[in-house]
């Protein structure tokens, strides 16, 4: 293990790329710092820290020694490169998977904001904890505007079918490696799969926790049917402490 920096990861606890992040430098066994981020009124904070004034910005981000590591892949290079013992396995074997587990959760994420912009309920619920009670349905459309524009920011990402198809792929994979893990031992490559079932069938423990409306638009009961036996592999890699991480814990 090289030497440990002070780490600070600011992410979306809901958020599958935040889940991947913080799997991979726990299992790193790093130490890290986390501030939960709130879209809109955090951004200004968040460009400063990362002395980028224009262009788009996203979570997880994280800061080590002076130096910002963007996005989920780039932090869990970080982690396989600091425990400097390939125990998040080949990273550049792993990076296909990887382009699967983005394209099924684009796909996921603008199916989770269009069920919420079709959700009088959710959008009360992704107001922030400080609006009071009798405020929450004159200001649904402060909501909606936020989840419009993240609608649009994203929208490009998206390809028909992406989860479908990175789901069938990891069934493909497993049932060709003919144990619980894709490269025949645990790595990133299975953390990277089994978070894109957190669009279909999410557990991980989200703190501020999802409202009840908004937990139902993150569920896709069709793709969780069809794909019951990954449900169920990625409950084994949750319940099995040498492969699980916080956020499957309970507290
Ligand atoms: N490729 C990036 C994707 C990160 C991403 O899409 N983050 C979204 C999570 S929903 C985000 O920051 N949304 C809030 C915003 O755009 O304001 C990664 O791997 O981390």
């Amino acid at each position: 293990m090289k030497p440990q920096k002070k780490l600070l990861l600011i992410g979306e606890s809901f958020s599958p790329w935040t889940k991947k992040a913080r799997w991979a430098l726990e299992h790193c066994g790093l130490a890290y710092g986390y501030k939960e981020y709130t879209p809109t009124l955090r951004e200004p904070g968040l460009r400063w820290r990362m002395r980028q004034l224009t262009g788009p910005v996203s979570v997880p981000v994280m800061f080590a020694g002076g130096k910002v590591f963007r996005g989920s892949w780039e932090i869990a290079r970080y982690a396989s490169e600091t425990a400097a013992d390939g125990r998040l396995g080949d990273m550049d074997a792993i990076a296909p998977w990887n382009h699967l587990s983005e394209a099924a959760l684009a796909a996921g994420r603008t199916g989770v904001v269009r069920s919420v912009l079709s959700n009088n309920q959710a959008l009360e619920e992704a107001l922030p904890a400080f609006v009071p009670a009798v405020l929450r349905r004159p200001m649904r459309f402060v909501a909606r505007d936020a989840a419009q524009r993240l609608d649009h920011k994203y929208a490009h990402l998206v390809k028909p079918d992406a989860a479908r198809q990175a789901l069938l792929k990891t069934w493909e994979g497993l049932a060709q490696s003919n144990c619980d893990y894709l490269l025949g031992s645990f790595s990133y490559a299975d953390m990277a799969m089994a978070v894109v079932l957190e669009v279909v069938a999410p557990i991980a423990r989200t703190e501020p926790p999802l409202g009840p409306a908004t937990q139902r638009c993150w569920n896709n009961p069709e793709l969780a049917e069809g794909f019951e036996d990954l449900v169920n592999w990625r409950d084994r890699l949750a319940a099995n402490d040498a492969t699980t991480y916080s956020q499957f814990r309970p507290e």
